[in-house]
């Protein structure tokens, strides 16, 4: 499994669960100085993820990037695949490709998180989860263009009444046909809504394809009451080998959370021999 790390280029999310917030190069200096193997980066549009030169930056650092979040169409834009209004979900496809399409030809799979909405009064949850079924195909479709899967997040209810566990999502995804998308497991979101988080992951075998690496409240591994060491052997057993990614508050400190998700790291790669 290998380490990857947050960089945000979305100013109205600096709140947000994301470790660096001051640019490609700061972030990447910083995730390579602390031994990360990627970047996963949240941009504010597909022009933010300049093939060249960022493909320059990161060999520069030896990193790989592990993923590409679309969450800011949803948080700057409004857009989601689930809209009521089909104009706003068809401009919200359009920017899912783009960012799919960028993500893809830096041979990184693209996140489809918050713009999956929920549903409405104006829009039922079964005709969402319709909606949410076409542009997971079309966009699945896309990636698999560029060699990589989509990765499907499910969130928690307190974000979502789409999907909130792992095993409804992939009974969706089965049942639907989606099989150019892979699970993105995010463990403050199952830490929520499963009853046994590390089952949940060996049952998504063979479809996990992205971990987002949080503790209980949402900081650095290791900041709150999650037991890393059962669903790292979890994941050992299913033969995962995708990056382990540090979605997470930069709390107390953007150095600090990037610290104590590698120690976290480590002691996970230490119970290998226990
Ligand atoms: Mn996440």
């Amino acid at each position: 499994m290998k380490s990857a790390v947050t960089v945000c280029l979305v100013p109205e999310a600096r709140q947000g669960p994301f470790v660096f917030h001051d640019g490609l190069d700061a972030g990447c200096r910083e995730a390579a100085a602390l031994g990360f193997d990627a970047v996963e980066v949240f941009p504010a549009a597909a022009a933010e993820l300049p093939e060249e030169s960022l493909g320059r930056l990161l060999d520069a650092h030896g990193l790989g990037l592990a993923a590409v979040g679309t969450g800011a169409g949803w948080l700057r834009h409004g857009l989601s695949f689930t809209h009521a209004d089909a104009e706003v979900r068809g401009r919200a496809l359009a920017f899912g490709r783009e960012i799919v399409d960028a993500a893809g030809a830096l041979g990184a799979p693209a996140i489809i998180g918050s713009m999956q909405g929920r549903s409405s009064p104006a829009l039922p949850r079964e005709e969402a989860l319709k909606w949410l079924a076409d542009a997971l195909e079309a966009l699945g479709d896309r990636a698999a263009s560029h060699g990589q899967p989509l990765l499907y997040e499910p969130l928690n209810r307190y974000e979502t009444d789409l999907l909130n566990r792992q095993a409804d999502a992939l009974a969706f995804l089965a049942g639907r046909g989606l099989g150019t998308v892979k699970l993105l497991c995010d463990l403050f979101h199952m830490n929520i809504e499963e009853a046994d988080v590390a089952a949940a992951l060996e049952g998504g075998a063979g479809r996990v394809g992205h971990v987002h690496w949080a503790d209980s409240n949402r900081r650095a591994l290791g900041f709150g009451h999650t037991d890393p060491a059962p669903l790292v052997a979890a994941l050992r057993r299913i033969g995962y080998e995708g990056h382990l990614s540090a979605e997470v508050f930069p709390l107390p400190s953007p150095r600090a959370a990037a610290e104590r998700t590698i120690a976290s790291l480590r002691a996970a790669a230490a119970t290998r021999s226990a």
